[in-house]
């Protein structure tokens, strides 16, 4: 079976009606990374933070999957390919489309984190302050999320399925965050053939071999069919 390794961003979840982080519209407009999306950041205002992630919470619980969704979902069941879907996202649209070889690599807005043991639970709608984690009883829940300056989680899983893959597939992402934007270069040096599918050309589009641009629910369905 030929192994695909596809990575998503934002990009792939817009047409669901959730934002991206980077358009004229999106979620840096109103805020600045380095203060919801950074440790520092959390500590300096947990509130403010709690906010934009509960916020967020809210708009992924309310959208639905889309055709891009569904059709990797497709791809993955057809008994031919080998998906795995390493997503940048933290909604679970690509769960809820029906995929289920899925890596959050920047976390998850359903889990929550123990800033003092590690431990990792189902998180509620709505994190509060104060609340206690259920494995050490520590008032030191935070958002499951992988912030700048933290470590993406699962890394040698993906590059060991990168290094294995026929195929190397990136949609829907602007190619700005690291390590995820230099995945394509690790492919390309291992000789992978490489496919980029976004609304128009990311930072690294000079790096694969074929594109496709437009809206993801067009051109994903297109591409698997
Ligand atoms: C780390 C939290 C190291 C989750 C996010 C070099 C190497 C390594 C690291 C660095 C490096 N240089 C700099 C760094 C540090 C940093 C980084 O990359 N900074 C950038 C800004 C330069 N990286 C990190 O800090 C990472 N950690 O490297 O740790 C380490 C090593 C050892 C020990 C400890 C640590 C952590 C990165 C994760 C940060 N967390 N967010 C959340 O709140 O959601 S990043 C954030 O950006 C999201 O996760 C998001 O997924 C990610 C990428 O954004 P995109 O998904 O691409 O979204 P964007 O809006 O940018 O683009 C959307 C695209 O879709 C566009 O191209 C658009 O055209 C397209 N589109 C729009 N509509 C459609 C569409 N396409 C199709 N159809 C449509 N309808």
């Amino acid at each position: 079976m030929a192994k695909i390794v596809i990575l998503t961003g934002a990009g792939i979840s817009a047409e669901s009606g959730i934002r991206t982080f980077r358009a004229s519209d999106g979620l840096w407009e109103e805020h600045h990374v380095e203060d919801v999306a950074t440790p520092e950041g959390f500590a300096r205002d947990p509130d403010l933070v709690l906010r934009f992630y509960n916020e967020r919470r809210a708009a992924a619980a309310a959208a639905e999957p889309n055709a891009a969704h569904r059709a990797l979902a497709a791809l993955e069941s057809d008994g031919r390919h080998e998906v795995l879907i390493v997503t940048q996202n933290v909604d679970d649209l690509h769960e809820r489309g029906g995929s289920r070889n899925v890596i959050h690599m920047h976390g998850t807005l359903t889990g929550a984190l123990c800033a003092a043991c590690g431990h990792r639970w189902p998180s509620p709608a709505v994190m509060a302050r104060g609340d206690c984690c259920p494995a050490c009883g520590a008032t030191a829940e935070r958002p499951d999320i992988v912030w700048f300056g933290e470590m993406p989680y699962q890394m040698e899983e993906i590059w060991t399925a990168l290094r294995a893959a026929d195929l190397f597939v990136s949609i829907g992402t602007s190619g700005n965050v690291y390590p995820a934007a230099g995945f394509v270069a690790d492919a390309r040096h291992a000789g992978i053939a490489t496919l980029e599918l976004n609304l128009e050309p990311s930072a690294g589009s000079a790096y694969f071999d074929h594109a496709l641009h437009g809206p993801a629910t067009r051109i994903v369905p297109a591409w698997v069919a």
